[in-house]
Formats: C-alpha cells, structure tokens, sequence
C-alpha cells in the first residue's frame, strides 16, 4: 500500500495544509476516501474537492456527542447506549449525512478505557462493511442523493 505523509507543521496556515493534503489524495483519483483517526478540521480547500466521497468514522452515536473527548462526555450524561457512527464529510463537523451505525451498551464500572475498546471493537466491525458497501454500489438511493447533493 503507497503510504505519503504531509505533516501539518510545515504549512504556515490550515488552507495551505488542505490544498497539500488534497493534492496528494488527488493523485490517486479515489472513488472514496475513507478517514480513520484524522484529527484536523477539514476546511472547505478539502472539503470542497472530495465531497460526497469522503467518509469518517466517529466514535458516538451522532448527532450526540460531536467533536472530542466523546466516551467522557458519554459517560458524564449518564448515556446507557452508546457507539459509533459512519458519515460523509461535509464542512460541517461531524455533521455530514449519517450512513450507518453500530450501539453498544454503557454498564455499571464503564470509564473511558472499558468503554472506548468497547466501541473500537464495533468500530472495527462496522467500517470495513460500510466501504465494502459503498464499493459494491450497495448503498441505498436515498443516500446516493444525500452524497449527490452535498457535491
Ligand atoms: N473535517 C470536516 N470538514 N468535517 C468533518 O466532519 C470532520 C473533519 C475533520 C475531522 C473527524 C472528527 C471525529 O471523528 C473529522 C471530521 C478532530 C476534531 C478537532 O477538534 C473534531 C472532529 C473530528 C476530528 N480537531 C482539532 C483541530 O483544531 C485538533 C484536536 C487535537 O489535535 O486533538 O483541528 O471526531
């Protein structure tokens, strides 16, 4: 698997980092671009050229629990369900279109760690059948025109 690293340190503003990052994603020609542990803002140089194509996995059940620190908050709301959820990426933060989810349960004793493996274990169900899904054209007409629309 080709690997290109573009270390956000060495541009100067958040823009000049996106249009490096989306020129070498660009050179593949992805039919998807699947996120996975990216923690930066996308602003819209990316955004804008990988829309309705982009996905990112997020652990918690959206539109609960956007951002960071998301087993804590969970936990501090006293949630008994919670999870992780796979969206298409918008400008918008963890607010993309939502395309699939997996829950699992908050017990008595749960603190970030026991509670974020549980998660991960889902995560690492999930993701794989949601790309597999979309590279088979499996996805339903409704979110085709959800991932046509925010082109
Ligand atoms: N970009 C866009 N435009 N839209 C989304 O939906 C995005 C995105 C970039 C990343 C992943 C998301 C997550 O799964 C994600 C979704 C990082 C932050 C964040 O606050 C927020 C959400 C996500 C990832 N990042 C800080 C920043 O200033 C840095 C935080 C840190 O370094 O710890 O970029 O949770």
């Amino acid at each position: 698997i080709d690997t290109a690293v573009v270390p956000h340190q060495n541009y100067a503003t958040r823009d000049l980092f996106d249009v490096a990052l989306a020129d070498v994603v660009a050179r593949y020609q992805p039919d998807l671009v699947v996120m996975a542990g990216f923690m930066r803002i996308l602003g819209e140089q990316f955004v804008n050229r990988f829309e309705g194509r982009m996905i990112n996995i997020h652990p918690s059940l959206l539109p609960a629990f956007p951002g960071t620190h998301t087993h804590a908050r969970a936990l501090d709301a006293g949630v008994k369900t919670h999870g992780c959820t796979v969206h298409l990426v918008t400008s918008e933060l963890d607010a993309g279109p939502i395309i699939a989810q997996a829950s699992v349960p908050v017990l008595a004793g749960d603190d970030v760690a026991t509670l974020s493996a549980r998660v991960l274990v889902e995560e690492h169900r999930l993701y794989p059948r949601v790309v597999q899904d979309w590279l088979a054209g499996n996805f339903d007409q409704r979110l085709r025109e959800l991932a046509a629309r925010e082109c």
